[in-house]
């Protein structure tokens, strides 16, 4: 099997549909397919912030779901807006206020139908996904090697928001540590979460956030060839939301 894991999408439908065109796919009954059956894989983060989330939630859960020719894992973004559809009292920040914009927006059916759509795809992601053929594993925000095969509490957050210390910077920002400069195993852990000006490789870990909802470039990473393959974004630059670890 060979697959295309793309990074945070966080509502950029058009870049979306570019990295599919510049990946090879055609689009075949409202989804995108490839050719020589190649398998695309969402590492979560699909909504919030961008113009477009609710149409990246139909096309996600059209590929996942309904056609079954793609696979996806949650991001924190995810998980709070599977909250919010729950009815939990969440704060509406941080992007999430412009998906509840769209969703709002929409007529009572077709919310209805956002609302089962998008918590089905949820409840049926797997925490991370392990893809044995091309000897990789797919966690939104990474994953050490000693928490590969376990779900619990705290391996969940590790995988929705990184290797957070519990501190916070000035402007609020979650101090976190290297965790990638530590993994020394065989399988690649590709991850995304923390933009990043340019996929960020350290041993056999890849960051694929290239910050396209922050301006920059929309990515895949393609296994077995380990090639990168991204899009430019047609969103403002915000030169602050990117980080730069040595
Ligand atoms: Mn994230």
């Amino acid at each position: 099997m060979k697959i295309d894991v793309i990074g945070d999408i966080h509502g950029c439908l058009e870049e979306l549909h570019e990295l599919f065109y510049a990946l090879g796919y055609q689009k075949q009954n409202n989804i995108f397919i490839h050719p020589d059956g190649r398998l695309p894989v969402f590492l979560g983060d699909i909504t919030d912030r961008g113009p477009h989330s609710i149409d990246v939630i139909r096309l996600v859960s059209e590929m996942v779901l309904q056609q079954q020719k793609a696979k996806y894992v949650p991001g924190n973004h995810c998980n709070k807006l599977y909250r919010y559809f729950l009815g939990n009292n969440v704060m509406q920040k941080h992007g999430l206020e412009t998906t509840v914009a769209e969703y709002l927006a929409l007529d009572t059916k077709d919310q209805t139908h956002i609302k089962r759509q998008f918590m089905t795809l949820y409840e049926k992601a797997p925490l991370y996904l392990e893809i044995t053929e091309v000897q990789a594993i797919v966690a939104h925000a990474g994953i050490k090697e000693s928490f590969i095969g376990r779900t619990d509490k705290k391996v969940k957050s590790f995988v929705l928001y990184g290797d957070t210390t519990g501190e916070f910077y000035p402007d609020g920002r979650p101090v976190r540590r290297d965790w990638a400069k530590h993994y020394h195993g065989d399988r690649w852990i590709v991850y995304g979460h923390t933009p990043v000006k340019k996929p960020r490789k350290v041993h056999k870990t890849i960051n694929i956030d290239t910050g396209c909802v922050f301006g920059n470039a929309l990515t895949a990473f393609r296994l077995p060839e380990e090639e990168t393959v991204s899009v430019p974004s047609k969103q403002p630059l915000v030169e602050e939301k990117f980080s730069y670890f040595d």
